[in-house]
């Protein structure tokens, strides 16, 4: 693969595909071209797809559970020798600071491959003995077997985290995938071939094609008949369109969607910590991180010491390109998502939000002006029943509204179409174990927020989601569970 052109990875080795078209990746930190990135057709997701069909038939089935986990213990520590590389192609990609791409992003490509590599090797199976009068001498037991080939689509924000989150377990648990990656982010999920290659992957078990969304290689993929089951992360509206294309053959669906998260601060928290916390549940990768922060809801008596600090915190982010030092706050991914999020902040002003910090886009030095770049911004003062309030933003921004009362603000809470996640802030346990049992959403924080463990369940309510990934239950979305009943 070279820097310039990203091509798909198809059987194991780099093709331009025959679609013959090609489009620009822009390098959201200045508006310049980073390389040219092959667009798939039909024909290239049917290729891919084929060769991911006949690898599951191949080598890869016949492995014992130890050999592929082996191997995946070899790719993540491939993605952990060319740390550098990785880092780079996802900093230039999405304009996210190196800080935050070498503590999370790349870490957590080479974990996602390890933390499945050693789960399926302990799983699990149910057995029961028949024992009525009628039914004796019969045992019945569970295994568990490939789904299939996975089509994975995968979004922007986190691309290597979010697109090996869902490879690491399809491939422990013996399934060959496609991976559709996202159109502005295709760098790292490119990269990932090499190393697959490296590590002893047999052709056809990992393969890539690029491309968009509607009317092109995401929409191939998902209606491809030959894809057993689809994994996805990213908007509602584009699960709702997917979730449709999977309905023709009723395939299986894992659907992690947006979010429009509340975090809930209570009087008696540890303000530092709620703090720290929400300058980075609201701020971090530049907001464009589906469990972020967007509604904060402050006990009334906290209420003008909690938005003085976040204002101190917010107007003490550095803002700039990924290898500057110090730098908090990279630009948003594209140009089209800095209008959308603008248009947001242009909406506040107008529905007449108190504008505590930010509103707009900052002024840059001369070279990097064509970048994507918005202010971290924070408001006060807007109805719950503002679009503001109801709709992701996807952005560095949050409103924060006073509350007085643990019902009226878990009815607050409540009050969305979403539920992906939440955090709490209070040094009260019991009322932090009481609230958190009352919030409509996959995940609740106390205390912290996007605190990981791999093992637990991930995924959101209403709708923010289908299904949960994480530990086990990846295993129960991307295996077949299967009966044998022997009459002995
Ligand atoms: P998106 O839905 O626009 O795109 C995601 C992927 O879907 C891309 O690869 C895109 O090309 C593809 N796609 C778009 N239309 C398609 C179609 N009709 N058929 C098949 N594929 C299609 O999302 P995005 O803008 O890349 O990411 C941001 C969104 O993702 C936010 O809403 C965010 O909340 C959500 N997200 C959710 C989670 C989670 O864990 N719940 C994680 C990250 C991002
Ligand atoms: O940590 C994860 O596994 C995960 N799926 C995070 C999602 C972040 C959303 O932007």
């Amino acid at each position: 693969m070279t820097s310039r052109e990203i091509l798909h990875f198809i059987d194991g080795a780099y093709t331009a595909g025959s679609s013959g078209r090609m489009y620009e990746n822009i390098n959201p930190v200045d508006g310049s071209v980073i390389s040219h990135i092959c667009e798939g057709g039909r024909d290239d997701v049917d290729q891919a797809v084929s060769a991911a069909r006949r690898a599951l038939a191949g080598p890869w089935r016949d492995m014992t559970v130890q050999q592929r986990s082996d191997i995946l213990y070899r790719v993540a520590d491939g993605i952990t020798a060319r740390f550098d590389e990785f880092l780079e192609a996802e900093c230039l990609d999405t304009g996210k600071p190196h800080s935050l791409a070498r503590s999370i992003d790349i870490p957590r490509g080479a974990a996602n491959f390890k933390v499945f590599a050693d789960l399926v090797k302990n799983v699990p199976a149910e057995s029961f003995v028949m024992d009525t009068p009628d039914q004796q001498g019969a045992v019945n037991y569970s295994i568990r077997t490939p789904k299939g080939v996975i089509g994975v689509i995968s979004p922007w924000n986190l691309p290597l985290l979010l697109m090996t989150w869902k490879v690491g377990p399809a491939l422990a648990c013996g399934n060959t995938v496609v991976v559709k990656p996202s159109e502005v982010t295709p760098t790292t999920t490119a990269l990932l071939g090499e190393v697959m290659n490296e590590a002893g992957v047999p052709p056809g078990v990992y393969n890539v094609v690029h491309g968009f969304g509607a009317n092109s290689a995401g929409a191939f993929l998902t209606e491809h008949p030959d894809v057993d089951a689809i994994t996805f992360t990213g908007e509602t509206s584009t699960g709702t369109a997917i979730m449709k294309a999977a309905s023709e053959g009723v395939r299986d669906v894992s659907f992690e969607l947006g979010g429009k998260n509340p975090a809930i601060v209570f009087a008696d928290c540890d303000l530092d910590k709620a703090i720290e916390g929400t300058m980075r549940s609201a701020f971090a990768n530049c907001g464009q991180v589906c469990l972020g922060t967007e509604r904060v809801y402050v006990e009334r008596p906290i209420f003008d010491e909690f938005v003085k600090r976040l204002k101190e915190g917010a107007e003490g982010l550095v803002i700039g390109p990924p290898d500057m030092e110090g730098a908090a706050l990279g630009p948003l991914v594209s140009q089209e998502h800095q209008d959308k999020v603008l248009k947001y902040y242009d909406l506040a002003a107008s529905l007449g939000a108190q504008i505590v910090t930010g509103g707009g886009a900052p002024s840059m030095n001369d070279a990097l002006q064509s970048g994507f770049w918005v202010e971290p911004t924070i408001w006060t003062g807007l109805p719950d029943d503002s679009p503001i309030m109801k709709e992701e933003i996807f952005g560095p921004c949050c409103h924060i509204t006073p509350f007085d009362s643990e019902d009226e603000v878990i009815a607050l809470a409540n009050d969305t179409d979403y539920g992906l996640c939440s955090s709490v802030w209070t040094e009260n346990l019991s009322k932090a174990n009481r609230v958190a049992a009352q919030i409509d959403c996959g995940i609740t924080w106390v205390n912290s927020w996007f605190l990981r463990d791999l093992r637990t369940p991930f995924g959101g309510a209403k709708q923010s989601g289908i299904g949960r990934e994480g530990g086990v239950h990846s295993l129960e979305f991307y295996t077949e569970l299967r009966n044998i009943c022997v009459k002995l």
